[in-house]
Parts: structure tokens; sequence; C-alpha cells
């Protein structure tokens, strides 16, 4: 588990639970909602990863990979999602997250672990892909591949800048498609995707939902997870842990200006790969 160990007073000193996040990154939504399901208290860093915030010397001695989430609990700094949750379930046990039988906590740990191994390969690579959209401006690039340590970081963003083959997102939608596939298959006769209790199986996976629904991802094949979904919106930890910090645009409008932006986008490489050739 990626407990980091620092001298900083700046962090050393922190009392209470405090979370570096964004808004709309699947990965922080997962820590906001696994703080709400156990009633904590958590004090908010909003990061502009626009603005490069992540990557700031401040933030980079709180998490030298420079992604969100991270948290830090009494002095403690804990990174990576699915380590955060691993480390709330055993500092605050109830309500338990992680199912009491041993064979559905490896069924929950089998959804999560999916989930994070899709990230990059599948989720980034479609939302970015599909939106002809970089991670990181041009001007950015050089100072963040000095600071990131980890270089599979480094390679993805720079293929972002570099645009995405219409190969690579398919195969990233394919991936996706495979695995809501499978929820499909399990919502359609269960409320929950493992027992019969919100888990972090849950919770691995909604904020998936909601980021490819953002951008368009289409759903109307998986009435199940979009059930499933409509159940989640109604527990008490969605808005503190997902609307409060949506972007404030009707959905509908940030799916016309994506939309548009892919259109765009699309033009503008099709008049790229025409003057490339002639
Ligand atoms: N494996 C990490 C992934 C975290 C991650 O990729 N976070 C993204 C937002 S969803 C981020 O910080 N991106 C900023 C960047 O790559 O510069 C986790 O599960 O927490």
């Amino acid at each position: 588990m990626p407990i980091l160990s620092t001298n900083d007073p700046a962090i050393t000193s922190l009392k209470g639970i405090h979370v570096y996040h964004a808004g709309i990154s699947n990965c922080s939504m997962r820590v906001r909602l696994a703080l709400e399901e156990k009633g904590l208290k958590w004090v908010s860093h909003e990061i502009n990863l626009g603005k490069q915030e992540n990557i700031q010397p401040w933030y980079l001695a709180i998490n030298p990979k420079g992604l969100v989430p991270a948290i830090v609990h009494d002095g403690v700094t804990v990174t990576e999602s699915d380590d955060i949750l691993a480390y709330l379930e055993e500092q605050f046990p109830q309500p338990a997250l992680v199912p009491a039988d041993p064979i559905l906590a490896a069924q929950a740990d089998m959804w999560f672990d999916l989930a994070v191994s899709m990230h990059i390969r599948a989720i980034k690579t479609w939302v970015y892909g599909s939106m002809h959209g970089a991670t990181k401006k041009k001007s950015d690039m050089e100072h963040y591949a000095d600071v990131q340590p980890d270089k599979e970081l480094v390679a993805f963003h720079r293929k972002s800048l570099e645009g995405f083959s219409n190969a690579d997102v398919e195969a990233a939608r394919k991936m996706i498609a495979e695995a809501f596939d499978k929820m499909e298959l399990r919502l359609a006769n269960h409320d929950y995707l493992v027992g019969d209790a919100q888990s972090i199986a849950d919770i691995a996976w909604l904020p998936q939902y909601i980021v490819l629904g953002t951008i368009g991802f289409d759903f109307t094949p998986y009435p199940a997870v979009r059930a499933w979904a409509k159940r989640q919106e109604q527990r008490p930890s969605y808005k503190p842990a997902i609307t409060n910090w949506m972007p404030r645009v009707p959905g509908w409008a940030l799916r016309i200006a994506i939309k548009l932006k892919r259109a765009f986008a699309g033009l503008k490489s099709v008049g790229q790969h025409a003057q490339t050739k002639t």
C-alpha cells in the first residue's frame, strides 16, 4: 500500500482527513464516495489539473507521481484510489465497504482491479482519443516529463499529444464495452455488483459510468447498468461526492460542447492528414 513517508512538517502536521482531488476525475470520485458512504468528515483541496497544479512542487511532495487523488490522514499520506479505499476500510471499518465473506471480498477486489487496470489503456484512451483531445499542452509536456518519475505516464501523455489512432480508440471502446457487458449480466438480476449491499465494486465502477456518460459513451445497450446508476444516484453519498463537484453546466450543454469539439477536432485531423499526404 503506498503510504508515503515524509518529514515535511506542512504534511505531517495535518490533522483529520485531507483529500486532494479533482471534480470530474473518476479516481477522485471513488475516494469521495467511500468517505461519504462511511460518513467521514474531510477537508477538500481541489487540484486544478488544467492549470497543472498537480505537478507543482508542493503537491509532488504529497504525491510524487502528481496524480489525484491523494489523502493525508493525521499526517499519513496515502495515494492510489484502490489503496486509499483499503486504508479507509482499515481505519474506519464501519460501515463496511468490503464484504465480510471472503469469496464476496475477492469478487469485489476483482471488480476494483478490473477498473484500475483499464484506467489508462481503456478509459483515458477512449475519453481523450474520442474527443481528439490532448491531456496536456505541448508547452507543459517537457516540464511534465522532467518531474514525472513514471515513464508509462509520460508515454501516455506524449501519445495523447500526438493523437490516438482510430484503432487505439476502437480497442479502448471494445475493452470498455466488454466490462459493461459483464456488469449488465450481473445487474440484470442483482441490485449491486457483489453480494446484496453497496461495496467497493460499485464505488469502483460508478465513476467510470459517470465520466464515460458525460463524454457520450453509448449506454443504450445497458439498461440494467443504467438502472443501477439511477439507484446509486439516490444514495445520500451521491450529492456530496459527485453532484457537488461536477462542472456547473447542465449535462445537455456539456454533451453538445463535447460533440462540437469532437466534430471540429475530427475535421482538423482529417485536414492535417490530407495535408501530409499531398
Ligand atoms: N492509479 C491512480 C490513477 C490516478 C489518475 O490517473 N488520476 C488522474 C485523474 S483521473 C490524474 O491525476 N491526472 C493528472 C495527470 O496525469 O497529470 C489511482 O487509481 O488513483
